[in-house]
C-alpha cells in the first residue's frame, strides 16, 4: 500500500489552511502545517480578495509540508467558500483580483437578472435557493460592469489548476452557482442564454473525487512531490465538512459552523416543493451524490465584525473574555433578525445592529465596545433561535424526526452557542470536528485513491480518519 501522505488545502473567508494526513504507527495523524489570515479588502474597484496574497500562503504551506513529508506526498485536494470565481486570460493566471460575494454590486444585479428570469421560476427551474452571493449574480454583475467575458474557476478549482491540474468545475461548487439544472447535474444552458451570458466559459462539471491530473511547475521539483496527484474533493467547503460526519442514519441535521452557519439535513434527492421554496431553503450537491437541504444562516462572521469594531474603538476583546461574559446575561429581552440584508454588509457591525434595534422600536445598546457582553449575548440568541426556528421548518418538510445537530466547523468551539443550540432546538448537541472540512477533503480523497469516490466509501473513510483530528 501507498504510505505517502495527503494534503488537504482548505480556503476560508477569515483564514486558510493546509494540512497534512500522515499515517504513523499511532494510526492516521492530521496535522495544521500552515495557516494564514484571509480577508476581503475594500479597494476602490469593490471588495476583493487579494489572490496573491492567497496563493504565497498556499506556497509556503506546500512547501513546508514537503519539508514535513520525508515519505512523500500523495495527492493534494482543495475545498474553500463557495461562489467566488477568477477570470482567466489566455495563459490561464487570474485577471485581476476575485471580487467577493458581499460587494454590493450583486444588489443591482440581482434585480436586473430577476427582471429577465423571474426569482420564483428560477427557483422552480434550479431547485437552488435563491441568493444573491450566488455566482450567476456576481457574473451578472461583471456583464452590467462591461467586464470582459472571460473563462472563469471557482477559487478552489482555480488554486488546482495553477498547480497544474485542468479547468474544471467541481458538482458540489457548481451547484451553488444557481446556474445548474440540480436534477441532471449539468450547466442549465437555457439560463445561461436567456441571460445572454456564454456557457462556453464555464468548465465541465466533474463529480467530487475526480483526479484533474499531476503538480507541476516549480513545487514538482521538490522530492517530496514526484508524482503528485491532484483531486477535486468537494469543492464546496461545506459540502467537504459535511462529507467529514460519518453517521449513516437518518435522523440527525447539521449546522456547518463559520463565518456562516449552514443549518440543514442530508437528503437522498432534492426537495423543491412549494414549502421548500416558500422557506428559501436550498438543495446543494453533496459528497457521495446526497443532496445538502439548508439555509445560509449568519454567522461567526456577526461576532467578528463587532470585535474588529470595538477593536478599532480601543477596546481588544476577545472570544473567551466576552463569552462567560454574555452567557451570564442571561436571555436577553429582544433578538435581532441574523439574517436581515444590512447584517450580511461589512463596516461597523455594533452600529448596524443598534440600527436594526431602532428600527423595531426596541432600545438600542450603548455605549460601546463597554456593553460588548450585551451585544454578544443578543447575537448569540438570536442565532440560536434562527436554527431553530430553520431546524423546524427543515423536519416539517422533509418530514424527518431530527434528534441531534452535529455542529462542525470553526464556530463549534463557541460551548456558549452549542448550549443555546441545544436548548432553542431541543435536539442533542454533538459536536464534530473544527476542521470537518479538512477531514471531508481527506476522506473523499482516499476514497477516490483507493475505492471509488462513492456515499460509503467516503463515510467509511471520514469514520476511519475521524481520530487522526
Ligand atoms: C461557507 C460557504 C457557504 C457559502 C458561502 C459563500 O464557507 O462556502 O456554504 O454559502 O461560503
Amino acid at each position: 500500500t501507498d504510505t505517502r501522505a495527503l494534503v488537504a488545502i482548505d480556503l476560508g473567508a477569515e483564514s486558510c489552511r493546509v494540512s497534512l494526513l500522515r499515517w504513523t504507527a499511532n494510526g492516521p495523524q492530521s496535522t495544521l502545517v500552515h495557516r494564514f489570515l484571509n480577508n476581503a479588502m475594500e479597494t476602490s474597484e469593490g471588495l476583493r480578495w487579494n489572490l496573491t496574497q492567497i496563493e504565497a500562503g498556499l506556497d509556503e504551506g506546500l512547501k513546508k509540508c514537503a519539508e514535513i513529508a520525508t515519505e512523500g506526498i500523495r495527492s493534494i485536494a482543495v475545498d474553500g467558500w463557495a461562489v467566488d470565481y477568477a477570470r482567466l486570460d489566455e495563459s490561464g493566471a487570474a485577471i485581476g483580483d476575485p471580487y467577493c460575494y458581499r460587494d454590493v454590486r450583486n444588489i443591482a444585479s440581482e434585480g436586473a437578472v430577476h427582471e429577465i428570469l423571474p426569482a420564483s421560476q428560477m427557483r422552480v427551474l434550479t431547485a437552488i435557493g435563491i441568493m444573491r452571493i450566488n455566482t450567476l449574480y456576481q457574473l451578472y454583475a461583471d456583464k452590467m460592469a462591461g467586464l470582459p467575458q472571460t473563462r472563469w474557476l471557482h477559487l478552489p478549482e482555480y488554486i488546482l489548476h495553477r498547480l497544474g491540474g485542468r479547468a474544471v468545475s467541481e458538482y458540489t461548487n457548481a451547484t451553488h452557482t444557481q446556474l445548474i439544472d440540480l436534477h441532471r447535474g449539468e450547466w442549465a444552458t437555457g439560463i445561461f442564454e436567456k441571460l445572454d451570458l456564454d456557457p462556453e466559459m464555464a468548465s465541465p462539471i466533474v463529480p467530487p473525487g475526480t483526479i484533474v491530473g499531476k503538480l507541476a511547475g516549480p513545487l514538482a521539483l521538490v522530492p517530496a512531490f514526484r508524482d503528485t496527484q491532484l483531486i477535486a474533493p468537494c469543492c464546496h467547503d461545506t459540502a467537504s465538512a459535511i462529507a467529514g460526519i460519518p453517521d449513516a442514519a437518518e435522523d440527525w441535521a447539521y449546522i456547518s459552523s463559520g463565518t456562516w452557519s449552514l443549518v440543514g439535513t442530508l437528503l437522498h434527492e432534492p426537495n423543491n416543493s412549494q414549502p421548500a421554496r416558500d422557506e428559501n431553503l436550498t438543495n446543494f450537491g453533496g459528497a457521495g451524490g446526497r443532496i445538502l437541504f439548508h439555509k445560509n444562516v449568519n454567522g461567526m462572521w456577526l461576532l467578528r465584525n463587532c470585535l474588529d469594531a470595538w477593536r478599532e474603538a480601543g477596546r481588544d476583546w476577545t472570544f473567551e473574555e466576552l463569552l462567560p461574559l454574555a452567557e451570564a446575561l442571561g436571555r436577553p429581552q429582544y433578538l435581532i433578525n441574523v439574517d436581515a440584508p444590512d447584517l450580511l454588509l461589512p463596516g461597523d457591525m455594533p452600529a448596524r445592529i443598534n440600527r436594526q434595534l431602532e428600527e423595531n422600536g426596541r432600545p438600542t445598546l450603548s455605549p460601546y465596545p463597554e456593553d460588548a457582553p450585551g451585544m454578544t449575548a443578543l447575537i448569540l440568541h438570536s442565532l440560536a433561535f434562527r436554527y431553530a426556528e430553520v431546524l423546524d421548518a427543515i423536519a416539517s418538510i422533509t418530514g424527518k424526526k431530527l434528534k441531534k445537530v452535529y455542529i462542525v466547523g470553526g464556530g463549534s468551539r463557541n460551548e456558549v452557542l452549542n448550549r443555546l443550540t441545544a436548548q432553542a432546538t431541543g435536539l442533542e448537541v454533538v459536536r464534530g470536528a473544527v476542521e470537518s472540512s479538512t477531514l471531508g477533503n481527506f476522506a473523499v480523497q482516499m476514497a477516490a485513491l483507493e475505492n471509488s469516490a462513492d456515499a460509503q466509501s467516503i463515510a467509511e473513510w471520514a469514520a476511519t480518519l475521524r481520530t487522526a483530528f
